[in-house]
């Protein structure tokens, strides 16, 4: 049984060491909203926010997201005995639509604490059968396809399972051509276009067919569900899907359309963990594989990607770099990393998401906080 007594929303700025450039824009700086949760049985749980700063991957910003969860959902699940972590999503969905982003905060914080308070751990609580989850890297758009090509070897050699590269019109074919060319034929490369084309552009896609990628992720836009199964016609490379899918309802219509035959899930994009095993289990039962996505999440959010990344259809190296990939200090202890093999380690023998925040840190970097609280009861 969970019962919120009250949801601390901190903002905290992390500055990336190196800026992260897709085809709809760059970061330097990360803004992120991180949640509190405190049960009334003492239960403390934590959870990430992924909302960006502008709305370039959802229409979602860190700001909307803050103002979703004052004003809209931390009421509801403050105000509420709440069984199991399941059936918080018909709570947030009925009346508020959209802000999937501000819901799966919401969501994550407390499967955090039901994991706790069964003293599991959150892996083991998502149904998660793996010790170790092989990790890739996404890099993002670099000056020019060497540089790319440079930074595809350094992954590659540092471990890295998978490499995928950003890119957009004009850093595309030449861009691949290199990185195939550096790394040789075996090794799994993919490309994230962002939405950056459109189904004008299908015949200069199709001349990525010739490096055997393993998936081009998400190539036009995330309303275009018909258009990108008329794409995938024309394309030996599969299509996953991104930014399209937003719910189970999205993954199954992608299936019966045709519109991509892998599907990156990002809990924060679906609402949360609820719908990432619903998702899951539909890929699952029609052979579709999965891998877990990242937004640049700080070692909270990764903790909760590591996870659900633990699951049996994750089948592919999900983008869950180490700590050290991102920031010169994360805000968990002990930081996240990888072994020599690509792998990330989940922690299945510590409860909930089995990292410790560094309160000191968190607070010398805490540039906003907000306390909502639990009703108090009238009688
Ligand atoms: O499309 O997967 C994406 C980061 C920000 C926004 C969108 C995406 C990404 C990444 C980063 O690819 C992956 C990571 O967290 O390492
Ligand atoms: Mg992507």
């Amino acid at each position: 049984m969970i019962e919120l007594q009250r949801i601390v929303l901190r903002e905290i700025r992390l500055p990336l060491k190196e800026p992260f450039r897709i085809s709809s824009g760059v970061m330097h700086n990360r803004r992120i909203c991180l949640l509190e949760l405190l049960d009334g049985d003492g239960t403390v749980g934590w959870s990430e926010c992924v909302a960006g700063e502008i709305p370039n991957y959802s229409y979602e910003t860190i700001d909307t997201a803050w103002l979703a969860i004052r004003e809209w959902l931390a009421p509801r699940v403050l105000n509420s005995s709440i069984a199991k972590p399941g059936d918080i999503p018909a709570m947030l969905e009925k009346g508020i639509c959209g802000h999937n982003m501000a819901k799966a905060a919401v969501e994550m914080g407390c499967w955090d604490i039901a994991a706790r308070q069964q003293d599991l751990s959150l892996s083991k609580m998502l149904g998660g059968t793996r010790d170790r989850v092989p990790t890739g890297i996404s890099i993002g758009i670099q000056a020019n396809a060497e540089a790319l090509a440079r930074r595809a070897r350094a992954a590659f050699d540092q471990g890295y399972r998978k490499i995928k590269v950003k890119i957009e019109p004009g850093a595309d074919v030449e861009y691949v051509r290199a990185v195939r060319q550096e790394l040789g034929p075996s090794v799994h490369l993919m490309a994230d276009a962002n939405s950056a084309y459109t189904p004008a552009d299908t015949d200069h896609l199709a001349k990525l067919d010739a490096f055997d990628l393993i998936m081009i992720e998400q190539p036009l836009s995330r309303e275009d569900l018909v258009r990108h199964a008329a794409l995938q016609k024309r394309l030996k490379t599969p299509i996953c899907l991104d930014e399209s899918i937003i719910s189970v309802d999205r993954a199954e219509d992608m299936i019966s359309l045709g519109a991509g035959k892998i599907i990156n899930i990002k809990p924060g994009r679906v609402g949360g963990f609820t719908a990432s095993k619903g998702i899951h289990d539909v890929c699952q039962e029609n052979g579709i594989p999965v891998w877990c996505g990242g937004m640049l999440e700080s070692g909270v959010g990764r903790a909760h990607n590591v996870a659900l990344a633990s699951l049996p259809n994750f089948s592919l190296p999900g983008d869950l770099s180490p700590s050290s990939r991102y920031w010169e200090r994360d805000i968990v202890t002990p930081e996240w990393t990888m072994d020599s093999e690509g792998m990330v380690h989940v922690p299945r023998d510590k409860p909930g998401i089995g990292v410790t925040l560094d309160m000191d840190f968190l607070n010398s970097i805490t540039v906003r906080r907000e306390e909502l609280q639990r009703r108090a009861a009238t009688k």
